[in-house]
């Protein structure tokens, strides 16, 4: 397949003007006729085809203006010439046939469980009928379905509907990648929301009969999202209804359909018996990112798919924000940080590298990456530390007004910032452009009461980047006095070239410097600091992610250490672990990250950036080693914080009682390492809400037990999928290194592995993958049984098994050994005449 180009951008040739469609629903005979009217751009070159994107269509009928047409489809769609075309606009009328019921790879129109639903970002459409598919085309949509099913919907307002029938109608021009349909047995949970310009709009949250007792906090997290993109960016809603449906089969998170979001399951149903905290937390965050999306995404959308980090990155953004504003901006910033650097900068310290707004794709599908969401969310955060709030507000306001309704590019996005900060921004568009993780060097030089920093930058080739050019990069920083004491509050250095000097003059006593405060800019920092110094700022930061990245640090260090040449852990850092567990002053949720140790897959990262070949087995054993003996210093406190943690009364999702669940558990998890696992077996059988029966579980599987705990689970829940979910996961995600790939391997046995379900796919294959351990086993047998598996799901699922082949862009951090087991089994995976674009490209860059 050809690599599709940024630089061969051309706007289309023909605008539509009206879309409509009807359904006749059928599992294997749908019929789709549409309707579309189209004129020619005035603002593309005369004289050309049209191209209908279409695949997999079986063509009945197609006419223009009323005359039937000759043209025949190709495997990519049907081109109308030119010269057959008329000058002005015209009307276009097709009926094609498609089969939703044989349609494994989830992308169109497929069935899930007795319903249709539709997924069409990004390139979906065209498999529901002949389309310009491409997201610069933008249209009203008038829909009707056909179909007994009881429940009918797609975007817009509903505006008829009889028995067998429902018409809809979306004012909104939106481009076909958010079209949505969905038919099915469904029931809701209805809400309302009066918006601040005094408008009504139905909430549902639609679910499969059996699943309405899952869908309260869904509906609340909704209404805040509602509320607050009110309140903090003035963006109002703009239909009659909203529409949520839950969906089992679903490739991604969830779907910001216009009007009509479809949600994977897991992001949308839970209770407490069901979801833990971290679900609750992440549906909250998915119900808002899809929510803002209908302003940062449909109302202004990307021009192309290479401007995908326009919306997302945005959003994620959001998200970010309306969470910090929902729980602690302290504790989410923390959890956005591991989450950056366990995904994207993973990501683009390997083979797949690419830049927030990639120059070429084969298959757009594989960049839904973290460096497009979450790397393109950290370029907002510093350009909004760079502007200033109400700059940064500003900007968003020019941005809403100048942009609303069209289809837009990073570039539109940049100006409206330099305009409204009045500052020239091309220097900070190369983080838009540059792939790759920079790495600031921070040194210091103390005399007579100067403090000089020197700072540098370097980033490092990435394929097909040889030479980067320095960033602008904010660096958030302040000073602390050995005493603890502030010195200097945060102020932001902004480094924009390789090499810069600053200047703190007349300081009383050395200070202690806080860097990078906040996690201002998406670096590797490379800061030399004694474990005194990180000590201080542990203890006493007034930024508190400097307070947990000077703990990071230093386990980061031991770890290193004991990895290494099995040093023991520094009883300084044991008694520094202590001091946070048992001060009440702090966030419960706050000193639960603060005692989870680094993983071993971020330890492998860490070793391999510091010019090691990291060992898996020595990761693991030294992880394991540093955890029990963290425990056994701290067993008396760890047993006073679970008891002092436990939450009283009936279960509430909130963050209080979660952080208090979450420091519960860790150090439960912890004490496992002492005790055997005596704390946690009490928890388990006492647990009325599933954070703390799962989270006693996997403390136990953790440490070689719970195996009475595994069958009582698995009896307690077998009816459910999304818990059951956890209980093929967890047992992989926990298994003894030398064990995993065996026991994945009878999980892909047992009755309840549907593979076709992206969930449970994951659930197994996903969790050997994200055990470095276990994965990395040097017979090899975790390589096999995932290769084995991703070249069945390539043949169903193409953009599911491209995206869990990520599991192996690591590989070239490893030996020699495991490197060759490793490039076998990503030779056998592309060999094969069958391999999808999907695979083909990722496999393809991932060997390089
Ligand atoms: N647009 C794809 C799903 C999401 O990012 O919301
Ligand atoms: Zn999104």
């Amino acid at each position: 397949a050809q690599p599709i180009y940024l630089a061969d951008y051309q706007p289309p040739a023909f605008l539509v003007e009206k879309v409509e469609l009807t359904f006749k629903l059928a599992p294997t005979t749908t019929r789709v006729l549409s309707r579309i009217r189209f004129a020619p751009n005035p603002a593309a070159v005369p004289g050309q085809d049209l191209h209908l994107d279409g695949e997999g269509l079986r063509l009945i009928a197609a006419s223009i203006d009323g005359t039937p047409l000759t043209a025949t489809p190709d495997a990519t769609g049907l081109t109308l010439e030119a010269a057959s075309l008329p000058d002005a606009p015209f009307t276009f009328q097709a009926e094609v046939e498609i089969a939703p019921e044989g349609n494994t790879a989830l992308e169109g129109l497929y069935m899930s469980n007795g319903m249709y639903c539709t997924q069409c970002e990004a390139e979906g459409f065209r498999k529901i009928t002949y389309y310009p598919d491409r997201p610069d085309v933008m249209a009203p949509f008038r829909v009707r379905v056909e179909s007994d099913l009881p429940v009918l919907l797609s975007n817009g307002n509903p505006v008829e509907s009889g028995p067998g029938w429902a018409e809809w109608d979306d004012p909104h021009p939106k481009p076909s990648y958010l079209f949505a349909l969905v038919a099915g047995d469904l029931r809701a949970t209805t809400g309302h929301f009066t918006t601040m310009d005094g408008c009504d709009v139905t909430l549902n949250i639609w679910v499969r009969p059996g699943d309405e007792d899952k869908t309260a906090y869904a509906l609340d997290a909704l209404k805040r999202s509602m509320l607050w993109d009110e309140q903090v960016y003035g963006r109002v809603y703009d239909l009659d209804i909203f529409n949520i449906v839950a969906v089992d089969d679903f490739n991604m998170g969830a779907m910001e359909n216009k009007g009509l979001n479809i949600f994977n399951s897991r992001c949308v149903l839970a209770s407490a018996e069901t979801a833990t905290d971290g679900d609750f937390a992440a549906i909250e965050r998915i119900i808002a990112h899809e929510y803002f999306h209908n302003w940062t995404g449909n109302r202004i959308t990307c021009r192309d798919w290479f401007q995908l980090s326009l919306k997302e990155g945005l959003t994620v953004f959001r998200d970010q924000q309306f969470m910090g504003d929902m729980r602690s901006h302290a504790v989410k910033r923390i959890d956005d940080v591991l989450t950056l650097r366990a995904r994207q900068f993973r990501e683009d310290a390997g083979p797949l590298a690419h830049p927030v707004r990639p120059e070429s794709y084969v298959e757009i599908n594989n960049f839904y990456t973290a460096t497009v969401y979450e790397k393109g969310a950290e370029l907002i955060r510093m350009l909004r530390l760079l502007v200033g709030e109400d700059r940064y507000r500003a900007a968003l306001d020019l941005y809403f007004e100048r942009h609303d309704g069209q289809a837009c590019t990073i570039e539109d996005w940049i100006a409206v910032f330099a305009e409204a900060a009045g500052r020239d921004l091309s220097q900070f568009k190369r983080w838009y452009e540059q792939a790759g993780t920079p790495k600031v060097t921070l040194l210091e030089h103390w005399e007579d009461g100067t403090l000089t920093l020197t700072l540098r930058q370097y980033s490092a080739p990435t394929p097909g980047q040889p030479l980067k050019e320095p960033l602008l990069i904010p660096v958030a920083l302040g000073l602390v006095g050995p005493d603890g004491a502030e010195l200097m509050p945060t102020q932001v250095l902004e480094l924009d070239s390789p090499e810069q000097v600053f200047t703190f003059t007349d300081l009383p006593a050395r200070p202690v410097v806080s860097a990078l405060r906040g996690f201002s800019a998406p670096v590797v920092l490379e800061h030399a600091q004694s474990s005194a110094e990180s000590n201080v700022l542990l203890g006493h930061d007034t930024d508190p992610f400097a307070r947990f990245e000077a703990g990071r640090n230093l386990a980061r260090h031991i770890l290193h250490g004991m990895i290494l040449d099995g040093a023991p852990p520094n009883p300084d850092y044991l008694n520094a672990m202590r001091l946070v567990l048992v001060d009440d002053r702090l966030d419960p949720a706050f000193r639960a990250l603060v005692l989870r140790l680094p993983g071993e897959d971020e330890l492998a990262q860490s070793l391999h950036a510091a010019g090691h070949t990291p060992n898996p087995d020595a990761i693991h054993a030294a992880r394991r080693r540093a955890l029990c003996l963290l425990a056994e210093a701290l067993a008396p406190d760890l047993t006073r914080m679970v008891n002092a943690m436990a939450t009283p009364g009936a279960y509430n999702p909130d963050a209080r009682d979660a952080g208090r669940r979450a420091l519960r558990l860790a150090a439960a998890g912890l004490l496992a390492h002492a005790d055997g696992g005596t704390k946690a077996r009490d928890i388990f059988a006492q647990a009325d809400n599933m954070t703390e029966q799962f989270g006693a579980w996997c403390a136990l599987l953790a440490v070689g037990a719970g195996s009475a705990e595994s069958l009582q689970f698995h009896r307690q829940w077998q009816a459910n999928r999304l818990v059951m979910d956890k209980w093929f996961g967890a047992q992989v995600a926990f298994a003894q290194p030398d064990l995993a790939p065996a026991v994945a391997e009878e999980l892909t046995r047992h009755a309840g592995f549907d593979w076709k379900n992206p969930n449970r796919f994951r659930a197994v294959i996903g969790s050997l993958g994200a055990h470095p351990a276990g994965f990395h086993q040097s017979s090899g047998a975790g390589y096999r049984l995932v290769a084995d598996w991703l070249i069945r799901l390539d043949t169903a699922n193409p953009q599911a098994a491209a995206r869990i082949s990520t599991v192996f862009e690591t590989w070239s951090r490893y030996d020699a050994e495991r490197q060759a087991l490793i490039r076998a089994e990503l030779t056998r995976i592309l060999d094969r005449p069958d391999c999808s674009r999907d695979m083909g490209e990722m496999v393809g860059r991932m060997l390089g």
